[in-house]
Formats: C-alpha cells, sequence, structure tokens
C-alpha cells in the first residue's frame, strides 16, 4: 500500500464542508446491516469477475473445482475489477438513497468483469440476452462466453450493457465522460481513471473539461483515481509522487480531491461510503447553488466550482491471493491480467482458485438456482435506476433529430460556372448558426482553437464559446466568450474529440471541424469510434441508432502555403478508408452549394463518420443549388459545361475530387479545349469518395456498367485529387480501365509556396494536368507539340514569378471559367 497520508481531521461523513480536503475514517454512515450486505454485494461481483476469467463449468462451486471446469485458454484481466466493483456497488446505495441519475464509465475499460458483473446482477445483462439468465445455467453461460470465441471480448465493448466507453484503448474516459455531462443537468457521469490511464496525454490534458462544464446548465462528473499503483508491467507515477504533490496536482487542476485509502473491507467500505457520498452532496450543493443564483438573476455569470473528486488507492487485485509462488500477488502488477495462469496443469494452483472463490462465500450469496439472495439483489436500483440500464448510456434511446433549417435558404446564386469566390465554410456556418439557434440544448460545435480560423465564425451569432474562467474587458472585443456558450474550443483534439463521442453516445448532435494536417491527432479516437459504431450497428439491435461524428477537414493541404510543410497532410481520409464501408463516408464537396447540401445530409444521419473535406479559403463556385443537390444525390456526376464529348466517346475523361483540384482540373480543360480544340474531353467530379469502389464493397459503391459509362473501358482517365493519390488506386483497383487512371495528388512536396507553385511541386496544377492528357491521347502526342512546349514554359514562368514576386500571377489568382 502506499504511504499517502489519507484520512485527516475528525468531521462527519456527509456534512464536510467544501474543500476540506479528506473525511474521517471515524466517519461510519454504514449501519452494521448495510456494511454487511454491502460487502456482501461486492463479494458477489468479485466473484462473479474471477468466474469470468477462469471457469467453463461448476459456476458456484457446488463441487468441488476441478482442471475440465477450467476454460482452456485463460484471458482478461482482474487487477482493475475489484476496485471498480467496490466503486459501483457503493454508487448503487447513492443512487437509490438520493434518486440519483448515473452512468458510469470505466477508464480502464479492460476491467469489463466489473461492469458485467454487476449488469449481471442488476439483471439488466440477462433482460438484453435472455440466455445469460440469472440461474446456474445462465450463469455458467455468463462465464463461459468472457473472451472466448464466439463470446464477448474482454473490455467494456458495445455489448456491455451500461458502456458507452470501450476503454481499450486508454485515455479517453474523462472526455468521454464530460461529453455525456454536458447539457444533462440532472446525470452524474461516474468516470473510473486508471492511474495508469493518467499517464497518457489525452488523460491528462482532459482533466481541464471542468473548465468548460457549467453547474447551471450541464451535469457533474465525478472523476474517480482508480490509484490501485500498477499498470501492466510497473508502478503507477501517481501512486509513487508524494501524496502532497498529487493533492496539489489535483488541486491545481482545480478539483477538490477526497481520498479514499486502505485495504481492509469493513474500513473501506465506511471510508468510501462516506467520501462518495459526501462528494455527491457536494455536487447537489453546487448546481443548487448556481442554478438558484441563475433564477433570481440570469445574468449572473456563474462561478467554475471546484468540483469534488475522489482518489481511491487499494491495492491492485485487491483481495485475490497475497503471494503466488513467493511473488507478492495482490498488490502489484502480476495481479493485472490472470492472476494465477496454470490451474489447469498445476493442482497446488488450481486448489489456490479454488480457495480464492470460495473465499467470497458463493454460498451465501446466491440462492438454490442461482440467483443473486433478494436481500442482497435489493441493493441495486430498478428499471431506468440501474447503471447498466441507465438510458444515457443507449443515448439513440433519447436522441431526437435536430430541427434543421432549410439548407437552400443558404444557397449561393452561381448564374455561371467559377465566376465568382466564396468561402464554402463561412456559407455552412451560416446554416450551423441556424441549427444551433433552432436546438440550444442539444447541439454543438467544436473545434480545437480554429472555429474563426476556419472561417466557422458566423456561428457565434448564435453561441459564443464556453469559458468559465477569468474574463478580461478586452474579451468582449471579439473574443465571444460565455459561459453559457455552446462552441466548444479548447486546444485539444484529443478532449474536444472525446466530449463530441461522449455528447453522441448520450442523444445529441455535434460537428467538428479542424485544420486538416492535425486531424491526425485523433486518427486512432476515429478509429476506436469507428469500431464502436460498426459493432453496434450491424450486431446490437437494442442499441439505437446515435447521430454522426460529422468531422469538417479544412484548411487544407492545398492552401498552406503560407505555413508550410508541417501543415500540409490529407492522410486522414487514408485511415478513413480503412474502416468498416457500413459506417465511414467521405465527401469532397467542389463548392458551397455543394457542402450545403453534404452539411445538411451529414447533420441528419445517424450511426457514420461523416468526414467532409472542404476548404476554407475563398474558391470559386460552379453549381446552382438545384445542381448542387442532383450532383451531391448522385455523389459523382459529369459536368457538361466543362465537357465537349457529347454523343461520342471521349477522348480524355478529366475527373477530379476536392475544391482545389476540381478548379485546376477545370483550368486544365480551358487550356485543352482552346488549344486542342478536337479533343473531346468529359469532366466528371466526385463528391462521395465511396463512389469510386464496386458496389459489393461498399453500399455507396458503383455498379461496373455505372463506372464504365463514366470512365469508359479504355480512355485515358487524368484524375485529379485531393490527397494521396493511391487512394484512388486502391479504390479504383478491380475496374476494368483501371491500367488507365492517371492520379495526380499530393506527393509530399510542399515549403512556403504559393498555391500554384505548390501545386507544379506536387504535378496537380493545370499544366502538368494538360500535359498528363497530351501525354496519354496518342493522336495528340504528335499534333500538340507546340502546346506541350507552352505548358511547359508556363511551369517555368509560374515558379519564377512565384520566387521573384512571392504571390502568383494575377491571370491565375484571377482566373475564371472562359467558356
Ligand atoms: C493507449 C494505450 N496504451 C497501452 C495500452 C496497453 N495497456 C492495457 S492495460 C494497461 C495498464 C493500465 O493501467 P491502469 O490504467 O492503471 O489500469 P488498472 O491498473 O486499473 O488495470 C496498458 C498499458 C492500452 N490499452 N492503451
Ligand atoms: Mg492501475
Amino acid at each position: 500500500m502506499g504511504t499517502g497520508s489519507a484520512v485527516q481531521g475528525k468531521a462527519s461523513g456527509a456534512t464536510i464542508p467544501a474543500g476540506a480536503k479528506t473525511l474521517s475514517i471515524d466517519a461510519q454512515p454504514l449501519s452494521a446491516d448495510e456494511l454487511r450486505r454491502m460487502d456482501a454485494y461486492w463479494r458477489a461481483c468479485n466473484y462473479l469477475c474471477v468466474g469470468m476469467l477462469y471457469l467453463q463449468a461448476n459456476p458456484l462451486l457446488r463441487e468441488p473445482l476441478k482442471v475440465e471446469h477450467i476454460k482452456n485458454r485463460l484471458l482478461g484481466h482482474w487487477g482493475s475489477d475489484p476496485g471498480q466493483n467496490f466503486t459501483w456497488v457503493h454508487l448503487n446505495r447513492l443512487i437509490k438513497k438520493y434518486s440519483l441519475d448515473l452512468i458510469y464509465l470505466a477508464g480502464p475499460g479492460h476491467g469489463a468483469p466489473a461492469t458485467l458483473s454487476n449488469s449481471y446482477l442488476e439483471g439488466v445483462y440477462s433482460e438484453i440476452y435472455p440466455d445469460k439468465s440469472q440461474d446456474i445455467a445462465g450463469m455458467q453461460r455468463f462465464f463461459k462466453q468472457f473472451s472466448f470465441p464466439g463470446g464477448i471480448g474482454s473490455h467494456c465493448t458495445p455489448e456491455t450493457p451500461g458502456s458507452i466507453h470501450e476503454g481499450g484503448e486508454l485515455g479517453y474516459s474523462l472526455s468521454h465522460g464530460f461529453g455525456a455531462a454536458f447539457d444533462n443537468p440532472d446525470l452524474i457521469v461516474a468516470v473510473v481513471v486508471g492511474d495508469g490511464e493518467s499517464e497518457t496525454g489525452p488523460l491528462a490534458t482532459s482533466w481541464h473539461s471542468n473548465k468548460f462544464l457549467n453547474p447551471v446548465r450541464d451535469g457533474a462528473v465525478l472523476p474517480i483515481l482508480h490509484l490501485n499503483g500498477y499498470k501492466i508491467a510497473n508502478p503507477t507515477i501517481l501512486a509513487r509522487i508524494p501524496p502532497e504533490e498529487l493533492e496539489m496536482l489535483f488541486k491545481g487542476l482545480g478539483y477538490t480531491p477526497y481520498v479514499v485509502e486502505g485495504d481492509d473491507p469493513a474500513t473501506m467500505h465506511q471510508k468510501m461510503a462516506a467520501v462518495m457520498e459526501h462528494c455527491v452532496l457536494e455536487i447537489r450543493a453546487i448546481q443548487a447553488g448556481a442554478r438558484e443564483a441563475a433564477r433570481a438573476n440570469p445574468s449572473t455569470i456563474p462561478a467554475r466550482p471546484s468540483w469534488p473528486m475522489i482518489i481511491l488507492r487499494t491495492p491492485k487485485g485487491w483481495t485475490c491471493p497475497k503471494e503466488l509462488d513467493g511473488h507478492k500477488l495482490e498488490g502489484s502488477w502480476r495481479a493485472h491480467q490472470i492472476p494465477i495462469t496454470d490451474p489447469g496443469t498445476n493442482p497446488a494452483h488450481l486448489k489456490l482458485v479454488e480457495e480464492w472463490m470460495r473465499s467470497y462465500r458463493p454460498e451465501e450469496l446466491f440462492d438454490e438456482a442461482g440467483k443473486l439472495i433478494p436481500g442482497l439483489a435489493a441493493m441495486a436500483p430498478t428499471g431506468t435506476s440501474r447503471i447498466s440500464g441507465n438510458p444515457h448510456a443507449n443515448g439513440g434511446l433519447l436522441r431526437k433529430p435536430l430541427e434543421m433549417p432549410d439548407f437552400r435558404d443558404y444557397a449561393v446564386k452561381v448564374e455561371r460556372p467559377g465566376q465568382i469566390e466564396v468561402s464554402s465554410t463561412d456559407v455552412l456556418a451560416h446554416m450551423l448558426r441556424d441549427v444551433m439557434r433552432r436546438n440550444m440544448t442539444s447541439f454543438r460545435v467544436f473545434g480545437p482553437d480554429e472555429t474563426a480560423s476556419n472561417k466557422l465564425d458566423a456561428i457565434y451569432q448564435a453561441s459564443p464559446k464556453t469559458w468559465m474562467e477569468e474574463r478580461l474587458p478586452e474579451d468582449d472585443d471579439g473574443g465571444f466568450l460565455s459561459a453559457s456558450g455552446r462552441v466548444m474550443e479548447m486546444l485539444s483534439e484529443h478532449t474536444l474529440e472525446g466530449w463530441l463521442e461522449g455528447y453522441l453516445l448520450t442523444g445529441r448532435h455535434g460537428f467538428f471541424s479542424s485544420y486538416e494536417a492535425f486531424v491526425h491527432i485523433i486518427d486512432s479516437m476515429f478509429n476506436q469510434h469507428a469500431k464502436w459504431l460498426e459493432k453496434s450497428k450491424l450486431e446490437l439491435d437494442w442499441r439505437q441508432p446515435v447521430s454522426s461524428l460529422n468531422l469538417l477537414i479544412t484548411s487544407l493541404v492545398w492552401r498552406q502555403d503560407h505555413n508550410g510543410f508541417t501543415h500540409q497532410d490529407p492522410g486522414f481520409l487514408d485511415v478513413v478508408t480503412n474502416k468498416s464501408p457500413e459506417i465511414t463516408r467521405i465527401y469532397l464537396p467542389p463548392d458551397a452549394n455543394c457542402l450545403l447540401s453534404v452539411g445538411d445530409h451529414c447533420l441528419r444521419s445517424t450511426e457514420y463518420v461523416n468526414v467532409i473535406v472542404a476548404d476554407k479559403a475563398l474558391h470559386l463556385q460552379y453549381l446552382t443549388m438545384e445542381q448542387a443537390i442532383d450532383h451531391c444525390t448522385k455523389g459523382i456526376g459529369i459536368w457538361d459545361f466543362a465537357s465537349n464529348d457529347d454523343g461520342s466517346e471521349p477522348d480524355v475523361v478529366m475527373a477530379c475530387a476536392g475544391d482545389i483540384p476540381t478548379s485546376e482540373s477545370l483550368a486544365a480543360v480551358a487550356i485543352l479545349r482552346e488549344r486542342c480544340p478536337k479533343l473531346k474531353i468529359r469532366f466528371v467530379n466526385v463528391v462521395d469518395l465511396f463512389r469510386l469502389m464496386p458496389e459489393s464493397e461498399h453500399p455507396h459503391g458503383m455498379s461496373d456498367a455505372e463506372f464504365d459509362a463514366l470512365f469508359t473501358v479504355g480512355k485515358p482517365v487524368i484524375f485529379n485529387f485531393h490527397a494521396y493519390a493511391f487512394l484512388i488506386h486502391k479504390l479504383t483497383y478491380r475496374r476494368k480501365n483501371h491500367e488507365n487512371i492517371h492520379v495526380r495528388g499530393y506527393k509530399e512536396k510542399g515549403n512556403i509556396n504559393t498555391p500554384l507553385e505548390l501545386a507544379i511541386l506536387n504535378q496537380t496544377d493545370r499544366f502538368d494536368l494538360a500535359l498528363d492528357a497530351i501525354d496519354r491521347v496518342p493522336k495528340l502526342r504528335d499534333t500538340a507539340a507546340h502546346t506541350r512546349e507552352w505548358l511547359k514554359d508556363q511551369i517555368v514562368d509560374s515558379v519564377n514569378y512565384a520566387h521573384q514576386n512571392g504571390i502568383d500571377r494575377a491571370e491565375i489568382t484571377g482566373w475564371k471559367w472562359p467558356l
């Protein structure tokens, strides 16, 4: 055990004043009977956890434990379970006592046996999975399926009732928890944070979420730092730093930490009961005070409270055998996974497992049929008050569709294609502003300090940014800060993504914008969320659909000429295409009207990750609203205004995906049509990237017949792509004409360049695209030699001009579609 100064002072249980450090060990809120029953319930949870790890038969040890009762392959984690069970049992007491609406997030999701055992004891598990009934046969199946082929995973996967946090990839528990609490004023989100998890970057920064939680309109998060001292194979930092530093750390982060430390169950139950009750009452007092003040004077600005948190210092693997073969087991990293790994081959160890399981006295806990005895079952809350049955953890049950304005009302007037320049994201922002206005308790916009930079600042007209900290007079000059703001801005992509996921999984709606290069920071969070959605959507009927995660990628590679190479990386799309086609969508709207149509579609959708790629800078506009709707509905199409192959087979297909590649492709077409007037060109634009895939591989995929009709079966295709070229090959490699598809994209060439120079470096510019066409159309090879030379001269001249003047030539910057 650690040596922390766990318990100081003489205050009594729930009456400790806010800000007091710890509670007295003398606080004894539990009656002898309550203590006995809580401990019994905890023993039942712990028993079930060990059963899940080890047993495939003889679940209640009604006969002596034999080798054949043990699973052939032992998988799962024990170390985290007893502390999590302990926490859950104490939460149950307070849910009942104070009619709390409470959900639970297991940061160390590998401790899933704790969540599962509680769900089983609460009856929710059997309601959802009737074959895992509350009897001996059901318990046997419940044990056997855990971490077993054909069964369930070893983390708090989507199959786990009450879970919105898988916890396999550590670091996101607290941000998920805060996301769940936003705009849920009556909800308490208990988040167990692993002490190892606390060492991750995302978790470390997510403590600052308290600076964005408004006690008037939001719920509360109760962090419980699970200081069990160890990770897989090492001590944890927070368990070994001096207790004073630990306390200062959390005070410095703005929390009031309460320490519960020990290993004697009876004493620990009293301590935890006292501390947790105090925390709940403190939360309630904070909320009541802030809400009362707001009622009395709506212009009151609520101060950020010092929210309580618990530091639970217990031995890792608490209650397992103290030692194994002379090695410390309880209270060591050796308890992390399967504490005793060889009961199948080592009779002494088999005996030890049996003794360990019998130490929980299952015969006192379960009746003859194998059901938790009524006196203990009555300890759990009922109905939707059960943590594992709380509808917030199945957010689709609570989700209401957004009230949407008509996106057509924001349309850019396009009389002729390619004549006017507009910032597409600015146009979208006006729609988002009105989405916000109509959904002031269920929609938030997230961005890492980039909402304004991404030209989405019109949203501030509906709601400013959430800010609970000090405000200076100058903040009123364009700062848009308010405790009641609904635009979430913190410079942590991790925290924002975590908030958004928590917000969505509890039934609400959101929109995230990020610089393209830095969206990679949340690659892994995207991966995990995508996995969650896939399982929920495809395999779990009982999980109701939640809103899609809408990710606008902007400040694109092609307009990072001022920031340079570090800000150029369009590779997030590659990451997205690895995930299940059932839940991934990528849209590259070429102009503002297409972006509006796509944005409307995404905000209404459920169970997807929608990735929208659209630049913030001024860009030419091509389609009227009606044309844009048609184009986006099809997802890919021929643009007649740019094509001259009507009624005949084209000589070349000029294809493109992305706003900036579209304008370069169009400029290339204009050059070719002027200089090679006999050339038959078909211009194809792709909005919905997955249209390129075969229909057998993606729900949006095109049939071969459709693909062949657009791209021909033998003509050259010059495809100008927003991101890395290889992705287009990956999506089209099975198509008949694949060998003629010549893709240009970003080639990792960049620095401080002009936009055209950057395109030239990567050969995505109009001149190189025109050269590509000439080189691939047989009849031009001989006849277009002069044009070829002219194009090469243009490239040299453009680069020279950029290097001399620092900008592109006026005919480039002011280029318009000429036909
Ligand atoms: C981001 C990440 N890195 C590494 C791992 C591998 N891993 C699984 S459990 C674990 C230790 C976790 O320790 P802690 O958070 O203290 O949990 P507990 O002690 O409650 O088991 C690690 C490193 C992971 N799951 N996620
Ligand atoms: Mg730990």
